[in-house]
């Protein structure tokens, strides 16, 4: 059995305005989009030399990978040591050639939801795009059958219902990121409204 984390170790691991929660809650803007694996499909498109599409089959075939990490919702709950299983975004850069010009990343959703992030953060080593978590196959209201994982920054970046990421070289606000959330979402900071934005930037 592994030794039980100390509370204090624990409080180093919550953000500020942050509630532990052992629950798994589920936020998402209307309801889950309708799947069909059959026709589903993965795409890396915008700047990279050649586009890729990947069919359910192909994309499972990659290869695998596990990670541990805490995740942080800008509604105030975390979620400590969620283990996500799935495919590095390490293991899709092999798929690709990115062009010089690409500084940014939009993440496409079934559904029509996105999210944006500078590409330095989406090839951070601790983001993935998991179809498992905690040993089961994502449930359906968590983003099956594929969600990005963005430990480092708060929750809505963590886009679920995957289709597609976009390379780009100007940084496009996603569908929070519009409504008044902060364009970076960094929890330790507190990043959680566009009002706290830096005008500079
Ligand atoms: N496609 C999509 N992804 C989404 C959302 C959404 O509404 N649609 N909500 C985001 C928000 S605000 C959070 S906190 C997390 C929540 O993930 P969970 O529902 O698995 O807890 O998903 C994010 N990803
Ligand atoms: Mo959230």
């Amino acid at each position: 059995m592994t030794k039980p984390a100390k509370s204090e170790d624990i409080a180093a691991r919550v953000p500020p305005g942050q509630t532990v929660v052992e629950n798994f809650p589920v936020l998402s803007y209307g309801p889950a989009p309708r799947l069909n694996l059959t026709t589903w499909d993965f795409k890396v498109l915008g700047l990279v030399e050649e586009p890729i599409r990947l069919s359910y089959e192909e994309f499972r075939a990659l290869p695998q990978s596990k990670q541990v990490s805490d995740f942080h919702c800008v509604t105030t709950w975390s979620r400590l040591d969620n283990t996500w299983e799935g495919v590095s975004v390490a293991e899709i850069m092999k798929l690709v050639k990115l062009r010089k010009e690409a500084r940014f990343v939009v993440i496409h959703c079934d559904g029509g939801y996105t999210t944006n992030l500078p590409l330095s953060e989406f090839l951070d080593d601790d983001v993935m795009l998991a179809h498992r978590h905690d040993g089961a196959d994502l449930e359906l209201d968590h983003g099956f059958p594929l969600r990005l994982v963005v430990p480092k920054l708060y929750g809505w970046k963590s886009a679920k219902w995957v289709r597609g990421i976009e390379f780009a070289d100007i940084d496009r606000r996603g569908f929070w990121e519009v409504r008044g959330y902060h364009n970076h979402a960094d929890p330790w900071t507190e990043e959680r409204y566009s009002f706290q934005e830096d005008p500079e930037e």
